[in-house]
């Protein structure tokens, strides 16, 4: 409760940043990514995304947390889906290519936990490519980029020709095509013979000690095993924006306040989360407001399947 509600904090401060800026720097943004839509046909490879068939599959969980209610039935098209998460490294080309600015660097800063003072910071400089702030060293290229708004995961999708996957395709995915009804995409169990399947939080609370799966923040792209239909990161490491603003599921009477600038996310992330297993499950979901940047979320992006 208390990150989350810090995550909050954190969400009106950068509400509360952005005033008129936000309609200006769009229209550029817009534009430059329009222009440069020809480049990226070219020079971003299609080749690691997964085909997932089409169906009918049982969406959310009667186990999980009270938004994860009820089970409901959703039908998803033929799509495809990133097999990992967006890379710094595909993310320097976008930048490259398009000059665009993202919003962690329109505002001037970005969401990093600050573990010192176990408190979430704005800090000054801190972007996709500098992570922990400009003090820190930059992130190697093989690593999901962080510190990226649903605006900038949205306009690099554009750019690539593709575009972010619903929430339910991404639990489709996650679920190998619907059919899984496993906790997390790998299986039932975080530890397998002795090996954490994902890059996540260990221990109940913030003071806990990190490590044991190998990394105290993100881990490169694929450090993990793949699911049963080839996909990585679809549990922990970063969280995944996802296309849909946050609501509740039907039939689900929570009461809940509708704001169109929340969005999902899915998936948890390597950092502490008040719903702990539940946060990387295939079911769990959770939401930020669109202009947010933050040192544990990226995305990947989708495309319907031709
Ligand atoms: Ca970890």
């Amino acid at each position: 409760m208390v990150v989350r509600s810090l995550i909050l904090a954190l969400t009106v401060i950068l509400l509360s940043c952005s005033s008129n800026q936000a309609d200006k720097s769009k229209a550029q943004k817009d534009s430059n990514v329009s222009e440069e839509k020809d480049v990226a046909a070219e020079s971003v490879s299609k080749g690691s995304m997964i085909y997932f068939e089409g169906g009918s599959f049982m969406m959310g969980s009667e186990k999980g947390t009270p938004q994860e209610k009820p089970t409901h039935q959703v039908n998803v098209k033929s799509f495809k889906i990133d097999k990992y998460p967006v890379t710094v490294g595909e993310f320097r080309r976008f930048i490259e290519a398009t000059k665009y600015q993202t919003d962690a660097d329109r505002f001037g800063d970005s969401g990093v936990f600050d573990f010192n003072t176990s408190g979430w910071a704005l800090v000054p400089g801190a972007n996709w490519q500098y992570p922990m702030g400009r003090n820190a060293p930059k992130a190697e290229d093989n690593y999901p980029v962080t510190h990226v708004s649903w605006n900038d995961a949205t306009a690099y999708a554009a750019w690539a020709g593709k575009r972010l996957p619903t929430e339910a395709e991404w639990e489709y995915a996650a679920r190998c095509g619907g059919k899984s009804n496993s906790k997390f995409s790998w299986g039932n169990e975080l530890v397998k013979n002795g090996k954490y399947m994902a890059n996540v939080w260990q221990g109940e609370d913030l003071k806990a000690q990190q490590g044991a799966d190998g990394f105290a923040l993100t881990s490169a792209v694929g450090s993990f095993p793949e699911t049963s239909c080839g996909l990585t990161d679809m549990g922990g490491n970063v969280w995944n924006w996802c296309a849909d603003i946050y609501t509740m599921y039907p039939g689900n009477n929570t009461p809940f306040q509708h704001n169109p600038e929340a969005k999902v996310i899915r998936g948890g992330s390597f950092f502490f989360d008040q719903n702990g297993e539940n946060s990387y499950s295939t079911t769990g979901r959770a939401s930020n407001t669109q202009e947010t940047s933050l040192f544990n979320t990226g995305f990947r992006c989708a495309e319907d399947a031709k």
